[in-house]
């Protein structure tokens, strides 16, 4: 088995190189960031199996970096931190966090936190072949999104999305070559989200993308994503996507029925002849 991969997200030097020989000696590979934003650059390049992130840094705090993360990526995250406060563990697990560890911390100590979060959080949460949050965090946060915006009646929008004619490409260019499209995909439409939206693997070769919002918001950022993956320059050529748009509270709301309606105008996306965005009826 190949060793456990860390990214150590922290704005000290001394502490980066105490705890990146300490992980090393303990049989870690071990990557690291200087602050929030090298970390997210870090994560765009590299598929972590877990990030170690310090809380109080310059720049964008380690809060801010764990909801950036979680826009994209269900990759398993420990806080590691002198604030270790029980408002502050219980911030980072609500946050999104999987653990939280305070500084200082026994060298035992953090490689058994490890190796229990990678059993739990990322089997369950995340996908393997692309590193985004799963069908499962997927339903989740539709139905928090959900329990939300029926409380503030802010709309949000359900882009799903479907490669076409994606198994032409198993059956040509072989199974691996259609795992290395899956990846290519989920990387390319991760990169044009913002603020607030989160993309999932949710299917096959289906992906999910919530958005805030309304429809016409998330056609907007349904056609970017489409663009994006028609205009990469790869060979050979990515396949196109298509896509349905829903919104809450416009066409329906229950976690069920959005998705039916996202569904319904996929299908229509995909009548009208593939490589589109479809807003529902
Ligand atoms: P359409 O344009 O109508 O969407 O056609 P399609 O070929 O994309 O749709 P279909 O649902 O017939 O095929 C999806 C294929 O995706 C079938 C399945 O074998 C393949 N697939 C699902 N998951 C994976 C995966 O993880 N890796 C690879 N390589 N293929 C996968
Ligand atoms: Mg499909
Ligand atoms: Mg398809």
């Amino acid at each position: 088995m190949s060793p456990v991969s860390v990214l150590l997200v922290d704005d000290s030097a001394s502490q980066r190189a105490v705890i990146a020989h300490r992980l090393e000696k303990g049989g870690f590979e071990v990557a690291v960031a200087i602050d929030g934003e090298d970390c997210l650059r870090v994560l765009g390049e590299l598929r972590p199996d877990i990030v170690l992130l310090d809380v109080v840094m310059p720049g964008i705090d380690g809060w801010e970096t764990l909801d950036r993360i979680r826009q994209t990526n269900g990759v398993p995250v420990i806080m590691l931190t002198a604030r270790a406060e029980e408002i502050d563990r219980v911030r980072g697990l609500r946050a999104g966090a999987d653990d939280y560890i305070g500084k200082p911390f026994q060298q035992d100590e953090l490689e058994a936190r490890i190796e229990a979060v990678m059993r739990r959080a990322d089997l369950g949460r995340r996908d393997a072949l692309t590193g985004l949050s799963n069908r499962r965090t997927f339903d989740e946060h539709l139905d928090s999104m959900l329990a939300q915006e029926r409380k503030t009646g802010q709309p949000f929008a359900l882009v799903i999305f479907d490669i076409d004619h994606f198994k032409s490409i198993n059956d040509t260019q072989g199974h691996p070559e259609g795992d290395r499209v899956l990846q290519d995909v989920a990387r390319i439409a991760a990169r044009q989200l913002r603020a607030g939206e989160q993309i999932f693997r949710i299917g096959g070769e289906e992906f999910g993308i919530v958005i805030p919002g309304d429809g016409k918001t998330g056609v907007l950022v349904a056609e970017r994503v489409r663009a994006a993956v028609q205009d990469e320059p790869r060979e050979p050529r990515l396949p196109t996507l298509s896509a349905g748009v829903a919104s809450f509270p416009h066409d329906a709301t229950t976690r069920e029925a959005l998705f039916q309606a996202a569904d319904l105008a996929l299908y229509a996306a995909k009548q009208g002849g593939r490589n589109a965005v479809s807003l529902a009826a």
